[in-house]
């Protein structure tokens, strides 16, 4: 029996795995955000999980056992994640892994309007409890993992009560073990907003922050329902860096209201802040939102299909904007955000606003620290075009924040992988 996962960016690699295992006579369980989203025609399987699986599996496998077991399984209501069981995480080749992850809290308060999270994990956070978290955190310390774990939530700061309570204990945790883990996570903007917030995160040894900023343009946040992110974005960005958090970041064209200089007024933004890494989407629609809703409303959807990925230039509602002209910028945007002397200024610049007090957890020391810095020094100062930036940049960087080599050289790859990545999507 295969239990297979996917979202709906992954849905034709989805589709090809359950066709191969059918070929080969197994049986198939499907569950996971693109089989609980979607509304297209899933693929065969024989025995579907719509939502989440606390309850749900449990039963399934007492059906089973009579000989029972449905086709299909929705979990009447979300669960609260009290039941969810510590991860086997002893199953994971962690060697394979640049990053562990656990999940603390499911669910957001905010309504942004094409966000599907709020439909698929509801508007109100469910937490594990503080023992949950630290059972988690000791069986991967167990297991030998150190480094980064990304705390894999819509919204980390969903539930600030919750959240609060829990931070004291992850930073007794963390000094208790020494700090064996570098955290990242997901947040809305109004974090900037709690110092005493971004202090405990700091504490507990949190590095890196992602955050939906999605645009400077004040009309299209409106429009979005984005009301969580007012005042002057910049500086919100700023206090968070200033904890010693590096901050990535969402961003997004194609809103009704965006001005013919979006493009332009992204690019500066991206660079003002000093996000390195910035995930730059074309608006797409995704099912079952309130933006899906609206589009279908107003006759402007594209056909009932989404490929769930915004980041290949194609848009699946008709825009405001001339389509050619959305396209050839947010392909502008690209370009010139991950030029290697876009993002190496924008890592430079980071890793100054980002003063830290302790070195980040990591897993490369002695012959495995020296074989990564070879690797990525031979592929990216001997062998690559842009060799010269790289020298720039890791002497610049070197000099500066010689305790940080672990970052300088993650800045390094994470260039190189953006602009790759860039190239190959062409002109398309
Ligand atoms: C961590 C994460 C990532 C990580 C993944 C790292 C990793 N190695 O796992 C990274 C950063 C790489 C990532 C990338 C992307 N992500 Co992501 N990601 C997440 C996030 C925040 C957590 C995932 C997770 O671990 N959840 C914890 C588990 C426990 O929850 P769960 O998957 O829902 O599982 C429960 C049930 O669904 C069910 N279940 C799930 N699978 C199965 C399978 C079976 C057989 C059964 C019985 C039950 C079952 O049981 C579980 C317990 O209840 C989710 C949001 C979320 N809340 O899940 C988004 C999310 C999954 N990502 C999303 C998206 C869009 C993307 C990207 C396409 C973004 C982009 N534009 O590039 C890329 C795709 C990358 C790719 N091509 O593969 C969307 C998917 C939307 C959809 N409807 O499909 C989500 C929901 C967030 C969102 N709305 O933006 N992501
Ligand atoms: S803040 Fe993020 S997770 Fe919350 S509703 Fe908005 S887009 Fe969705």
């Amino acid at each position: 029996m295969i239990f297979i996962t996917g979202m709906l960016a992954q849905k034709v690699s989805l589709h090809e795995i359950v066709r191969r295992c059918k070929e080969k006579g197994k049986l198939i369980v499907l569950g996971g955000p693109y089989v609980t989203s979607t509304i297209e025609e899933l693929p065969y399987a024989d025995h579907i999980f719509q939502g989440e699986a606390e309850t749900t599996l449990p039963q399934f496998f007492e059906d089973l056992e009579r000989g029972e077991a449905k086709r299909t399984y929705k979990a009447p209501e979300r669960p609260p994640l009290a039941i969810t069981p510590v991860p086997d995480f002893g199953l994971v080749n962690l060697k394979r892994y640049s990053n562990m992850s656990v999940q603390y809290s499911r669910g957001c308060p905010f309504s942004c309007e094409f966000c599907d999270i709020i439909e698929i994990y509801g508007r109100v956070p469910r937490t594990k409890s503080n023992q949950q978290m630290l059972a988690e955190f000791d069986a991967l310390k167990q297991l030998g993992w150190r480094g980064p774990l990304f705390i894999v939530d819509d919204n980390f700061i969903g539930n600030k009560k919750n959240v609060r309570m829990l931070l004291p204990d992850l930073i007794e945790w963390q000094k208790r073990n020494g700090y064996p883990f570098s955290l990242l996570t997901e947040a809305s903007v109004n974090l900037a907003d709690d110092d005493d917030l971004l202090i405990a995160m700091k504490d507990a040894g949190f590095r890196r922050v992602f955050l939906g900023i999605e645009t400077p343009v004040e009309e299209s946040l409106k429009e979005a329902q984005k009301t969580q992110n007012r005042g002057n974005l910049l500086d919100s960005v700023r206090r968070i860096q200033s904890r010693g958090m590096e901050v990535m970041a969402g961003f997004i064209v194609g809103f009704d209201n965006d001005p013919d200089d979006i493009f332009e007024r992204q690019i500066e933004f991206i660079r003002e802040s000093a996000i390195p890494m910035a995930m730059v989407g074309m608006l797409n629609a995704l099912p079952d939102t309130q933006l899906w809703r609206r589009l279908e409303r107003e006759g402007r959807l594209l056909g009932a299909d989404a490929t769930g990925n915004n980041t290949i230039a194609t848009v699946n509602f008709i825009p405001k904007m001339d389509v050619e002209t959305l396209i050839s910028g947010y392909q502008r945007i690209m370009k010139t955000i991950y030029k290697p002397s876009e993002y190496y200024r924008r890592a430079l610049d980071s890793l100054q606003r980002t003063p830290q007090d302790v070195p980040e957890a990591h897993q490369y020391h002695g012959i495995k620290a020296v074989t990564a810095f070879l690797r990525i020094a031979f592929k990216l100062g001997v062998l690559d075009a842009e060799r010269r930036e790289f020298w720039r940049f890791f002497i610049e960087a070197a000099r500066k924040h010689n305790d940080r080599m672990t970052e300088l050289l993650r800045h390094a790859a994470m260039a190189y992988h953006f602009r790759k990545l860039n190239e190959s999507y062409g002109d398309t």
